[in-house]
């Protein structure tokens, strides 16, 4: 996204965080609702986005309508886009993947070569690291069943060098860029460490949700790294190149980029990494009343969940029971928690998922979020408002 930290801020960044967490309130249809159940709407509502396209690369036409959503898995005809450049229409007697660099035995495989090898299925939550960077930018997410093959028997087949140490994945999407007074036409190009991308969980993806891949996902063939961010999910595959040095394209060390400010000790140490891992988090997508009873719910997902707490007001943090999705690794989940004693009158809500490893969500004041110059890796606590009848 071409938009300074400025404007980030004007548009409600990091800072107008009321703005940012308003935007799950439309995450509320998403969960099932049982019979009888009223959906009790926030105060604070999402803004609408942009009326006309900007510079986005997040299409804002294309956000996940959560209201109109009624599975755990996001259907494709509603599920988030992002393109930096062009959207490239591939057939696939024209397409092949190319895998070379520091390999013993570079070589090409069309489709059919893909489909031929072990299929291997991953229900995967997909994030845009700037989902939630900006008021409007509330639906960069979805979750699809991803299918292909497993990239690491690809990497190993042709015979790794010594010296190979990064994979970066190159998509057929090109656009200009401007390097140091030099404009070229650049593929999009997104790399990981050798070991990285020799993790099993890895797929060359050619099928969403039991359908071959639509045009704007990457058909016919994309990366899928589940437990990574939206942008290393590379779209429009075309090559595989195995390196001896780190990768430095755009994506990797100019945009998605975060910067952040941090102490060690008295000394302040401007820290930029690249977007890689996503970050553990949750958001509340809507609270109900059935008969007299008040329930909230939402989803966590962004690392392995090991347990959601929900606090009201200025009670106690209090464990949500976990649902759908309870038994995915990589997958959203879906919590509930029943809101004993609502007493009418204004209240907020705030949930915070905790991993497996014991890292916290954190609250927008927490020194990586306040520190935090950039929009993207937005994974803040998100606090909600509403009045009870
Ligand atoms: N080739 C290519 N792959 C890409 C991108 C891109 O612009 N070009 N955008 C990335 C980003 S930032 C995200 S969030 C995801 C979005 O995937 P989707 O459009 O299938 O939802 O694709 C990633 N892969
Ligand atoms: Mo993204």
């Amino acid at each position: 996204m071409k938009i300074t930290r400025r404007e980030a801020l004007v548009r409600g960044g990091a800072a107008a965080s009321a703005l940012a967490l308003s935007q799950a309130s439309v995450v509320a249809a998403a969960l099932p609702a049982f019979q009888g159940e009223e959906v009790i709407p926030f105060l604070d509502q999402p803004p609408a986005p942009p009326a006309a396209p900007g510079p986005w690369p997040l299409d804002q036409f294309s956000l996940l309508d959560w209201q109109n959503l009624s599975s755990w898995i996001t259907p494709n005809e509603g599920f988030f886009r992002v393109g930096h450049y062009d959207k490239p229409v591939i057939a696939e007697s024209d397409w092949k993947l190319e895998v070379t660099g520091l390999v013993r035995n570079p070589g090409g495989y069309r489709l059919s070569d893909l489909k031929a090898m072990p299929r291997r299925d991953v229900a995967f939550t997909l994030e845009c690291s700037g989902n939630h960077g900006f008021p409007w930018a509330w639906g960069g997410i979805g979750n699809a069943k991803w299918t292909g093959c497993a990239l690491a028997p690809i990497l190993e087949r042709a015979g790794l060098l010594q010296n190979g140490i990064e994979v970066v994945f190159y998509g057929s999407d090109a656009g200009d860029e401007e390097v140091r007074g030099n404009k070229i036409q650049m593929n999009f190009a997104r790399s990981m460490s050798l070991e990285d991308a020799m993790s099993p969980e890895n797929l060359l993806c050619y099928e969403m949700n039991g359908v071959p891949l639509a045009v704007h996902h990457g058909f016919p063939l994309r990366l899928i790294v589940p437990g990574w961010y939206g942008i290393a999910n590379v779209k429009w595959l075309k090559r595989i190149e195995v390196i001896d040095t780190r990768f430095m394209g755009r994506f990797m060390a100019k945009d998605y980029v975060t910067l952040r400010e941090e102490k060690r000790g008295a000394e302040t140490v401007w820290n930029m990494t690249s977007i890689g891992r996503a970050l553990v988090k949750s958001v509340t997508a809507k609270v109900t009343r059935q008969g007299s009873g008040y329930r909230i719910h939402g989803a966590a997902w962004g690392a392995p969940i090991d347990r959601v707490e929900v606090r009201i007001d200025d009670g106690d943090w209090r464990r949500a029971t976990i649902g759908e999705g309870k038994n995915e690794a990589y997958a959203w989940k879906f919590w509930d928690l029943d809101w004993a004693g609502a007493a009418p009158g204004e209240h907020t809500v705030v949930s915070r998922a905790i991993d497996t490893s014991g890292r916290i969500q954190p609250a927008m004041d927490d020194p990586m979020l306040a520190g935090k110059k950039t929009y993207w890796e937005s994974n803040g606590q998100l606090t909600r408002r509403i009045r009870l009848g």
